[in-house]
């Protein structure tokens, strides 16, 4: 697991290459390169210590680790991201390519992608280049079949957008996604999208402004690279076996391998043309329910399709009865520009008031973190401004919350007589995240003993391909969520993804009740809970399994039970 001085010092220096790749001036290159050292090299812990007092850290570079450290980047290094062509960045990412060697290439050979790179290199085009040889070029090549290898899958959110940018961009009959995005897993290797149309479906997609590279265009099936590096394969399929392609491309492999054998065993077949009798003739092809009706099971939610038991007791007829987005009624972790929010109170819950919650709870950051400047006055000044408030939202309760810090030894910002006036408490970590698995265990569970503490935050505090999870007993701290009552997040934000299904699944079976929440810092995240749902899904929970789909007295009863 990462240590925070260590991932705040590779961020810098992937500012710093970032900065080069941009031109910039090398003696601020050189200056974030020593920063970034001196921190990784630094023997205490970054978050307990005056970031300023580090040696080659000046008051520059310290707001931009405070920065990181309250939330995983800042923003200048979210601007370089944004700026460098995605096809450069990858190259940066073949291990032996420095960003200087990267931008050359680009700049030089306008070589601006990997299978660029290496066409150049089968092509002979970088012979003769100082400080390319032949041993060079060989490593180069090693590293690019590596990186194309390990393929880096991205999170949902990411393959979401785009897979929507794609659908919307195609004139077809009929156009959906399916593939592990259908599946709603965490994280998605590339994008599948089945369509009707006509075959020149194929030409105006592979000309579509998100492609960056086209990888292979046939008649049936078109696979391109797009702006965002992700790989979206584009499937025709005949209008009369729309059922079975979407059955068959959605997967998971373990899962068509499951039904395909019940149909072996019942001297049928199954393909992605339709269910087949011995003698070949179609049996059912049109409709997903078709295919399932003549294997004699229920429909499969395409989120439980993993061969985890989903087969037996579609066979049985005993699915449950999934939770859905359309079942939730409020939000209970949402933040405004009081913090880190960037939208103010105001806009925040008219916004949820348009999405028909019939209740929405403002919880923002409580004063441990210290980032946010959050004062007692400032809670109370915007409690008063929600009672205001109320008054324009006679469908929809308000309810007024903060997110607290857990602090290492579990206890949280305010004193009981202050936290005894907030309608829901969302506790998190945000600190602190490498104690050890004895420590961040003792801490979660006296979070949950404390009766104010309504919700755990984000549990894990992971962000995918950022952050790791902490390290903790989690049936430990389900057990004590259970008997303290303390509901368990799932963090909507498709970077968090948090809890993860898994670990749902485990919480469940402790007995621990549930919230999708947005997270919001901004009103289009609210719509990021059909994430959220679809890790709650994959995990086969109900309706009753999430509290805020309850109404909300039943809601509030549970959280203030004592
Ligand atoms: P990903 O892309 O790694 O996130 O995961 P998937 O599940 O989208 O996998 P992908 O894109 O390789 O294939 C899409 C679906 O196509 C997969 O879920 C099931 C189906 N499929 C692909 N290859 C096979 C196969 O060899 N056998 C069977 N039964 N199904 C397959
Ligand atoms: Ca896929
Ligand atoms: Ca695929
Ligand atoms: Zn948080």
């Amino acid at each position: 697991m990462g240590r925070a001085n260590d991932e705040a010092a590779a961020a810098l220096q992937e500012y710093a290459e970032l900065f080069a790749l941009n031109g910039g001036d090398a003696f601020r290159v050189r200056s974030y390169q020593k920063a970034a050292k001196s921190i990784a090299g630094f023997p205490g812990d970054l978050r307990e210590t005056d970031v300023r007092s580090i040696p080659g850290v000046g008051e520059a570079i310290a707001k931009k680790v405070e920065e990181f450290l309250e939330r995983g980047s800042f923003r200048q290094l979210d601007d370089l991201r944004a700026r460098v062509p995605d096809g450069v960045r990858r190259l940066t990412r073949i291990p032996s390519l420095g960003p200087k060697k990267a931008l050359f290439l680009y700049q030089e050979l306008g070589i601006d992608s990997p299978a660029a790179l290496a066409a150049a290199i089968e092509g002979g085009r970088l012979a003769g280049l100082r400080g390319f040889g032949a041993k060079t070029e060989e490593n180069l090549l090693k590293g690019i079949e590596q990186l194309e290898r390990s393929g880096d899958r991205v999170h949902l959110g990411v393959a979401m957008d785009l897979a929507e940018r794609v659908i919307a961009s195609l004139p077809a009959q009929r156009i959906a996604y399916a593939g592990s995005l259908r599946r709603m897993r965490e994280t998605i290797g590339d994008v599948d999208i089945l369509a009707v149309g006509p075959t020149d479906l194929m030409e105006l997609f592979a000309r579509q402004p998100y492609v960056t590279e086209v990888i292979a265009k046939g008649e049936r099936k078109t696979s391109v690279r797009t702006d965002r590096g992700l790989q979206v394969d584009l499937r025709i399929v005949p209008a009369e076996s729309w059922g079975a392609a979407m059955v068959y491309f959605t997967g998971s492999k373990e899962h068509n391998v499951h039904i395909r054998e019940m149909a072996v065993k019942k001297g049928w077949k199954l393909s992605e043309y339709g269910l087949f009798d011995g003698d070949d003739r179609l049996i059912a092809s049109e409709t997903e329910e078709d295919v399932y009706a003549a294997l004699g099971m229920q429909w499969v939610p395409p989120t439980l399709r993993e061969d985890g038991g989903e087969v037996q007791a579609a066979l049985r007829g005993e699915l449950p009865r999934l939770v859905e987005v359309h079942d939730l009624r409020g939000d209970l972790h949402t933040h405004t520009d009081l913090t880190d929010g960037i939208a103010s109170l105001e806009d925040m819950v008219a916004a949820g008031a348009m999405r028909g919650y019939s209740y929405y709870a403002v919880t923002d950051h409580a004063p441990d973190l210290a980032m946010q400047r959050m004062t007692l006055d400032k809670a109370l000044a915007q409690r008063a401004r929600v009672a205001e408030l109320q008054r324009d939202y006679p469908d929809m309760r308000l309810l007024h919350g903060s997110e607290l810090n857990i602090a290492p030894d579990g206890s949280v910002d305010w004193p009981a007589e202050v936290l005894a006036g907030f309608d829901v408490c969302v506790a998190s970590v945000h600190s602190h995240f490498t104690q050890s698995r004895e420590e961040m265990t003792r801490r979660f569970v006296t979070a949950c003993e404390n009766p104010h503490v309504h919700v755990i935050g984000h549990p894990t505090t992971r962000k995918i391909g950022k952050r790791p999870p902490v390290d903790a007993d989690w049936d430990a701290v389900f057990r004590a969520a259970a008997r303290t009552g303390t509901v368990m997040e799932i963090d909507s934000y498709p970077d968090r993804a948090d809890l993860p299904s898994d670990l749902v699944r485990l919480a469940r079976h402790h007995g621990v009740k549930f919230s999708i929440d947005s997270d919001s810092h901004a009103i289009p995240h609210l719509a990021h809970q059909r994430y959220g749902v679809g890790i709650a899904q994959r995990a086969w929970l109900t309706p009753d399994d999430v509290v805020n789909t309850w109404p909300v007295e039943r809601l509030l009863a549970y959280l203030h039970k004592d």
